[in-house]
């Protein structure tokens, strides 16, 4: 398997920004699929590894290339694939979540331009109020 390097951004503590970073999550194997020009949504996929004693609960993202970032299921029914909108995430403490192809995945929904070789910045959101930014690798799909 591929091992991709996450660069967490350093966290940045400003009086405007309420939200704490969370050292909580580690993450690996994250990327987001590179897609040809012209396609509007793509996803992102890593591992979330809960090393806390508390369960924490993902509900969403943020990031300036896309409109929404969002929690979705893959679902196969007799072959027919299909994504469900989950609201939110459970990360129980301790414990690992993989978000890959065909499973679970954050949802780039309406990119404001091609994400060709590049990396790129995403912020997750927790309930518990925290967020985790992350500067994830563009994996063409064509080399995934
Ligand atoms: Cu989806």
């Amino acid at each position: 398997m591929k091992k991709f390097f996450i660069l967490c951004i350093g966290l940045f503590i400003s009086q405007a920004i309420a939200a704490a970073q969370t050292e909580q999550i580690e993450v690996t194997n994250a990327y987001v699929r590179g897609l040809p020009p012209g396609v509007e949504n793509t996803a992102a996929y890593m591992t979330l590894h809960n090393t806390g004693s508390e369960d924490l609960v993902l509900t969403g993202g943020e990031a300036d290339f896309a409109e929404s970032v969002s929690i979705h299921a893959s679902e196969n029914n007799n072959g027919m694939m299909s994504m469900v909108h989950k609201m939110n995430l459970t990360i129980p403490a301790g414990e690992q979540v993989v978000l890959e192809s065909g499973g679970l995945h954050l949802m780039l929904s309406g990119l404001k331009g091609p994400l060709v070789n590049e990396e790129v910045s995403l912020t997750l959101k927790f309930q518990e109020g925290m967020t985790l930014t992350l500067r994830l690798p563009v994996i063409s799909v064509l080399d995934e």
